[in-house]
Order: C-alpha cells, then sequence, then structure tokens
C-alpha cells in the first residue's frame, strides 16, 4: 500500500509539472484529490490493514495528500501569472505607431462660395432674407410685373404644382415678400435654390442656387448700384478688375443692365476662358420697376431702389474653374476634395 502511494505521488508530480494550463492542473488535482479521486480510493482500503499498519499507511498518505496540494498550489500560482504575462504582452500597445488622422469633413464649394458672397454683402450693410422654394404665382410673377403671357410662366420652363403653386424660378419672390412688410430703408440680399424645367448640361440643372439683392430708399439712383457692384466684383475676382454695364431687358427693373467684369484669368487681354472677349457675365440688375414698388406698397414717387440678381453655382465654377455644373451636385467625394 505504501508502494502505491509513492507512486501515485510520483505519477502527480509529473503530471503537474508538465502541466500546461489551468484546466489540466484542475483536471490533476480532481484526479488524484477528489471525492472519488485516486488517493480517496486508497484510503478507503486502509480498513483491511492492521492496527500497527494503519497509523503508519496514514502517515504517509497525509504526507502524500499535503505534498500534491502544495504541489498544486505552487503551480496554480506560477501558471496564473505565465497566463497574466501572456495577456500583458498580447495586450500591449506600441506608441511609437503612428496614429489614425481623424478625417475632418469641409464645406462643399457651394457654401464656400455662398459664404464668400454672403460676407462681402453683410460687410456692406446687407441683411439676409429667405423665403419659400414652393411659391405663389403672384409672387413669382404678377409681382414682379411679368406680362400674363411671358414665356417664363411657361409649363416648360416652370415647374407648376398646381395652377397657383410653383416652385420659385429665382429668389426675387423673397424681395417681394419683404418690401410688403418692411419700411424702407431696405437692404437684403436672398440666397437661395431656384428651380427650372431645363434639361440637365454643361451650364444647367433644374435645380441651382441664386443670390439676389435689393436696396430701397429715399433718392437710390443707378450710382449707388454701379458703385454697390463694383465694390463687389472688386472684391470677389480681385482689386484689378473692371466691371462693364450692358443694357439689358428684365420686367421688374428699369433700366436694366447685365453687368461684365473684366476677365481675372487674362485681365482683359482675351483668353480661351473668356472665349477671348477679355470680359466674363457676373449678373444682372436694375432700378426696381415703379409697378413692382407698387404692388409691394410703396409710393415710387418718395422711394426708389436697384436690385441685382446673381447664379452662385455658376460664379463658383468661374472661381474654382469648373466647367460643368453638375459636378457641383453629383458628391463624388474625389472632385469634392479639391476644394
Ligand atoms: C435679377 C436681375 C435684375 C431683381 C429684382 C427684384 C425685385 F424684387 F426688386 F423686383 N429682385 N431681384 C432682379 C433684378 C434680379 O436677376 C438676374
Amino acid at each position: 500500500m505504501e508502494n502505491k502511494l509513492r507512486t501515485l505521488k510520483e505519477n502527480a508530480e509529473l503530471e503537474i509539472t508538465s502541466a500546461d494550463s489551468m484546466e489540466v492542473l484542475e483536471k490533476a488535482r480532481v484526479k488524484y484529490l477528489g471525492k472519488k479521486g485516486e488517493l480517496t480510493e486508497i484510503l478507503r482500503g486502509m480498513g483491511s490493514l492492521s492496527s500497527e499498519e494503519r497509523p503508519i499507511i496514514g502517515k504517509v498518505a497525509n504526507e502524500v495528500r499535503e505534498a500534491i496540494e502544495t504541489l498544486l498550489e505552487e503551480a496554480k500560482s506560477t501558471m496564473k501569472s505565465k497566463v497574466l504575462q501572456q495577456q500583458l504582452k498580447k495586450e500591449t500597445i506600441d506608441i511609437t505607431m503612428p496614429g489614425k488622422k481623424e478625417k475632418i469633413g469641409k464645406k462643399h464649394p457651394l457654401t464656400q462660395g455662398l459664404d464668400e458672397l454672403k460676407n462681402i454683402f453683410i460687410g456692406m450693410g446687407f441683411k439676409i432674407a429667405e423665403g419659400p422654394e414652393v411659391e405663389t404665382v403672384y409672387y413669382n410673377f404678377d409681382a414682379l410685373n411679368a406680362a400674363p403671357n411671358h414665356p417664363s410662366r411657361d409649363m416648360t420652363d416652370t415647374f407648376y404644382i398646381n395652377e397657383e403653386l410653383i416652385l420659385r424660378t429665382q429668389t426675387s419672390p423673397v424681395q417681394v415678400r419683404v418690401m410688403e412688410k418692411m419700411k424702407p430703408p431696405i437692404r437684403i440680399i436672398s440666397p437661395g435654390r431656384c428651380f427650372r424645367n431645363d434639361t440637365p448640361d454643361a451650364t444647367h440643372t433644374p435645380m441651382f442656387h441664386q443670390l439676389e439683392g435689393l436696396v430701397i430708399d429715399k433718392g437710390i439712383t443707378l450710382g449707388d448700384l454701379k458703385g454697390t457692384l463694383e465694390v463687389f466684383a472688386k472684391t470677389f475676382l480681385g482689386s484689378h478688375t473692371e466691371v462693364k454695364f450692358r443694357p439689358h431687358h428684365f420686367p421688374f427693373t428699369e433700366p436694366s443692365a447685365e453687368v461684365d467684369a473684366s476677365c481675372f484669368k487674362c485681365e482683359g487681354d482675351g483668353c480661351n476662358f473668356c472665349k477671348g472677349s477679355g470680359w466674363i457675365e457676373l449678373l444682372g440688375c436694375g432700378m426696381v420697376h415703379p409697378n413692382v414698388l407698387r404692388n409691394c406698397g410703396i409710393d415710387p414717387e418718395e422711394y426708389s431702389g436697384f436690385a441685382f440678381g446673381m447664379g452662385i453655382d455658376r460664379l463658383v465654377m468661374l472661381k474654382y474653374g469648373i466647367d460643368d455644373i453638375r459636378l457641383l451636385f453629383e458628391n463624388d467625394m474625389r472632385f469634392l476634395n479639391q476644394f
């Protein structure tokens, strides 16, 4: 029996010292010291021993049990620190590795352009006005002195929702709404989305952006209009920019003009950017028609004013050298990241 115990101890020792995981150690503990373990099995057979042998074997059995327990304790604590070391090694952060750069978004080129335009006019004392994109025929056409048979009213040019409601084709209805509500002096710009029933191509999209301006006060003249727009052109395109006023016609202004700026690429010499003319078309403008003032409850004998309108998309394209307006609305990051 004593031999059996010694063999058991040797086997246990071998198993415990060669264990490579906590699970193996726990299995060994159950195998040797558990309720149904080998040591318990041997001790159960002690009943058949003589009274002289029993205390001797009992002592040896106790020694074997204590030895195995000690071995297990030691092996478990060694295993614990080994596992911890492995885990620490696995989870080590290499602080010398290059970090991941946070990607910060940026403003769409149209928003950048819009911000710049707004700031120029805010600097000249203009306030920003907004209005609905779904407009009435009255605010978009009638109040603006457009003749009942004016071609822009046609369904092939304007998106009709029903007979009275349309998608605004310009932001002038915002100016009408402001004139109805506010007493002069009025100095506002109205940037926003507009809609026209155009087939998309390099220079047209059915949705585009306009910025219009309006100044109404006593004694406002064409000189004020010219001075304001000259300052605008020089600020937006550069101080060497010259402006030229060409007679034109709009239903809502009289007189009306289109404004050209000297080409900022060739400074007027003529290049393929300005198609050899040295000039680039910038915007439309004029003195607000007396009919429009009357429609808005402003006495044209007491007040006068000027208005202007420009395409934001067109100006952004000019400034950044974009040759197709559709690129502005495709949201291709490869395009947008260039600005
Ligand atoms: C333009 C050109 C010329 C314009 C006129 C008005 C209003 F409401 F005062 F009559 N707002 N905007 C105007 C004048 C717009 O866009 C090319």
